[in-house]
């Protein structure tokens, strides 16, 4: 039977990728965790916990039996460029922590499987732009990335020099419904959609042809439950896979929302974000995922548009915003 520990639960996939495995493996046997109070989880369990104290995470791993953890809590590309140190902190100790909890099992004789989200933040202005390869060239510019890139290579090491089952998925930009996103590059694929449904316009920070690759939230997490379920050998990436769902430009999206709410409007207005952006891959080659563990992304931008308009709850206008 499976124990699992999400770390960073109350983050944008934390709390859905609980509920999803809390369905598959019972919630009794998902225990979610966050710095903060808990959110509302399908969890039976919640332990308040910072990954940075590695006795209390591994007294918490020891207490519950746990089998997996899926080690989440990060600081993102805009909001790891305010705080640097912060960031690298946070992203290197926090999967150090886990790795090293994950060595110490594997030599008692009791494995844990670790997930650990890498981000196509890891590429950079050398990497080819199109159809990225997963084997390439990657100089990220942001400390986010960097720490993305980092984290990937000691995966690798210990997986290589400890034998620990740790599995990483590259992921894109991921859009979503149930909870604000935190501090993103692509997170106005997500707000553009609050804008539609209050009837305003929707101001872009990056430029109109800025295509990035994307993935809806169900796919990112039906992506990540089958790299954990997928037997070991057929895990040939142990650094991270490159998985995407989609590619599209601001224009595009807006586009696409329009077809469904007439008269909704874009302009752009880039900011430092669209530096980011530029150094970011425009769409991958998720091929070794799909043969290494059967990847195969399912929905497409017009499905996409149409659950999120559905579903977004409508964020009212902050106090102070012209009406
Ligand atoms: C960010 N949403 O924008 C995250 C993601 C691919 C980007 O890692 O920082």
């Amino acid at each position: 039977m499976e124990r699992i520990l999400v770390i960073g639960a109350n983050g944008q996939i934390g709390n859905e990728l609980v509920t999803a495995l809390a369905l598959q493996h019972g919630a009794d046997n998902v225990i979610a965790a966050d710095l903060g109070p808990r959110n509302p989880f399908a969890a039976a369990h919640y332990e308040a916990i910072d990954v940075l104290d590695r006795r209390l995470v591994a007294r918490i791993i020891d207490t519950y039996g746990i089998t997996q953890v899926y080690q989440l809590a990060a600081l993102l590309s805009v909001t790891g460029e305010q705080a640097p140190l912060k960031a690298w902190s946070l992203n290197m100790d926090g999967l150090l922590n886990i790795l090293e909890i994950a060595r110490e099992r594997n030599a008692a004789g009791k494995p844990l499987r670790v997930f650990w989200p890498s981000s196509i933040a890891a590429f950079g202005p050398g990497t080819p732009q199109d159809n990225t390869p997963q084997q390439t060239v990657m100089d990220p510019t942001t400390i986010y990335g960097i720490s993305k890139l980092a984290g990937e290579r000691l995966c690798q090491y210990y997986f290589s020099k400890y034998d620990v089952d740790v599995r990483s998925i590259r992921y894109p930009g991921i859009i979503s419904y149930k909870s604000p996103p935190g501090g993103g590059t692509t997170d106005y694929a997500i707000a553009i959609f609050h804008a539609a449904l209050r009837g305003e316009p929707y101001e872009c920070y990056l430029s109109a042809d800025t295509a990035l690759p994307m993935i809806y939230m169900p796919d990112a997490i039906r992506a990540t439950i089958a790299l954990m379920d997928a037997s070991a050998d057929r895990i040939a990436v142990r650094s991270s896979y490159n998985v995407a769902g989609l590619s599209f430009n601001p224009a595009q999206l807006a586009d696409a929302i329009g077809r469904q709410r007439s008269g909704f409007a874009i302009t752009y207005a880039p900011d430092a974000r669209q530096e980011i952006a530029d150094t970011w891959p425009h769409s991958l080659d998720d091929s070794v995922a799909r043969s290494d563990w059967n990847w195969q992304p399912r929905i497409a931008l017009a499905a996409l548009v149409t659950d999120m308009l559905a579903n977004v709850a409508v964020v009212p206008q902050e106090v102070g915003q012209a009406a």
